[in-house]
């Protein structure tokens, strides 16, 4: 284990601490993976590690290809495309791009030969299955958290086929389109037999909504009900959103004990060009948080903020209401800079009771480099904070590091979803 600070190593406990941080397995409380059920949902290898759409985002600052002719290319293409610009041509210093790079060498590939071709005929060789157990082994993640969406196409049939449960993943009921595309997903919804109206959110529609989440519920065995919302999403509102959300998702939520996991701050398709990598970032108004962790305090709120400038309010939150998890450092706060400070921040403001971090991988390697690099620096808050401990005399058994570790890496979250 390579020291991470020079002085807090002297200290007696700061070895400890790096090595409980980097080795207790965690729960990953949110992803985009697949149990292997779901066959081509489930992304992985060099190809789908180099396309990752943060990478994309990256790559189109060098590139002048038009857009369409981009996205008509086959992905090996686009792959090649995108090691050439952002690793060849340039130096891969974006966390995205050092994140490939970690996760290859964690692997036990030589990332100093540059030889793709070499990498993609490691990939071929690899068993999906066996593959999935080894990354999670090197990542220290004993439960992926999917996304699933019963408004996928390819995903819906999976679960209607009967999905057989797979032990190392767990299902979470994602709702964007019922919360945002009223309209279309009303009629979606009158096609599969619930008696909703699109116009108009009578009592009968909302109980009509609640039948369809609590047949996806319970179909899913899911761990919690998600939506990504926009910052300008108001609470409480006249709008169908606000409507489905007091009427239908939090009695729904109630009824089965589950969090509603809220993720503000997301403006989609900035850039259509751009496609999955073509949303921004924007400032939330946080007292519609406020509103709905008061209004509702026999609901579980468990939110992410994108917007770097909620960080702090979401912290002032949570120490006000119970109801409310802070998790993870999403997207465009995935970065070394930002999981520091917010990690410090957070445990500043909220001791330990929050979970720190997420993978939100969309390709299964990504657990890898994303765990690695967010323990590195989970551990250097927690020696320094330590250390500070130290200052007054108090002192931590190992026992006690090893509790706190735990509590931070799944032990809150699972308390909190039980409660
Ligand atoms: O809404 C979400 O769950 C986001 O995490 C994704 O939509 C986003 O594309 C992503 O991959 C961020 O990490
Ligand atoms: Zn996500």
């Amino acid at each position: 284990m390579k020291t991470i600070h020079a002085e807090a190593a002297q200290l007696p406990f700061a070895t400890q601490i790096e090595n409980v941080v980097m080795s207790t397995p965690l729960p990953d409380i949110h992803t985009h993976l697949y149990a292997p059920a779901f066959r081509d949902l489930l992304l992985w290898g060099i190809d789908e590690l180099l396309i990752y759409h943060y990478l994309v985002a990256e790559a189109f600052r060098y590139l002048d290809v038009p857009y369409e002719k981009f996205w008509a290319m086959a992905k090996t293409e686009q792959a090649e495309l995108v090691w050439q610009h952002l690793f060849l041509e340039h130096s891969p210093v974006s966390e995205s791009c050092r994140g490939v790079l970690t996760t290859l060498r964690a692997l036990g590939l030589d990332v100093k030969k540059r030889d793709l071709p070499a990498l993609r005929d490691w990939f071929a060789a690899q068993d999906a299955d066996q593959h999935i157990t080894h990354c999670m082994e090197l990542a220290g993640v004993r439960k992926i958290h999917m996304t699933n969406s019963p408004f996928d196409d390819l995903e819906r049939p999976v679960w209607e086929q009967g999905y057989h449960h797979d032990e190392r993943f767990q299902a979470c009921l994602r709702i964007d389109p019922l919360l945002l595309a009223w309209p279309e997903t009303a009629v979606t919804l009158a096609q599969w037999g619930y008696t909703v109206e699109a116009g108009q959110l009578s009592q009968k529609t909302f109980d009509e909504v609640r039948r369809f989440l609590a047949d996806w519920t319970r179909r899913m065995d899911a761990a919690y009900v998600m939506v990504s919302i926009p910052p300008d999403f108001k609470f409480p509102a006249a709008n169908v959103t606000a409507q489905l959300i007091e009427n239908a998702v939090l009695p729904h939520c109630r009824e089965f004990g589950l969090p509603f996991a809220l993720m503000p701050g997301v403006k989609r398709a900035v850039n259509p060009q751009l496609r999955l990598a073509g949303d921004g970032v924007g400032l939330s108004d946080l007292s519609t948080l406020q509103n709905l962790c008061a209004g509702f305090p026999e609901n579980k709120f468990m939110v992410t903020v994108l917007a770097r400038e909620n960080q702090h309010e979401l912290c002032v939150l949570a120490r006000k209401f119970r109801n409310l998890h802070v998790f993870g450092c999403w997207w465009f706060t995935n970065v070394p800079y930002l999981i520091d400070e917010m990690t410090r921040m957070r445990m500043e403001l909220l001791g330990l009771s929050f979970t720190p971090q997420h993978s939100d991988a969309r390709v299964l390697e990504q657990i890898i480099y994303k765990w690695q690099h967010s323990r590195r620096l989970i551990a250097r808050v927690l020696v320094d904070k330590f250390s500070a401990l130290a200052q007054t005399g108090w002192q931590v058994t190992p026992a006690e590091i090893e509790r706190d570790v735990k509590d931070l890496f799944g032990g809150n979250f699972e308390r909190f979803c039980t409660k």
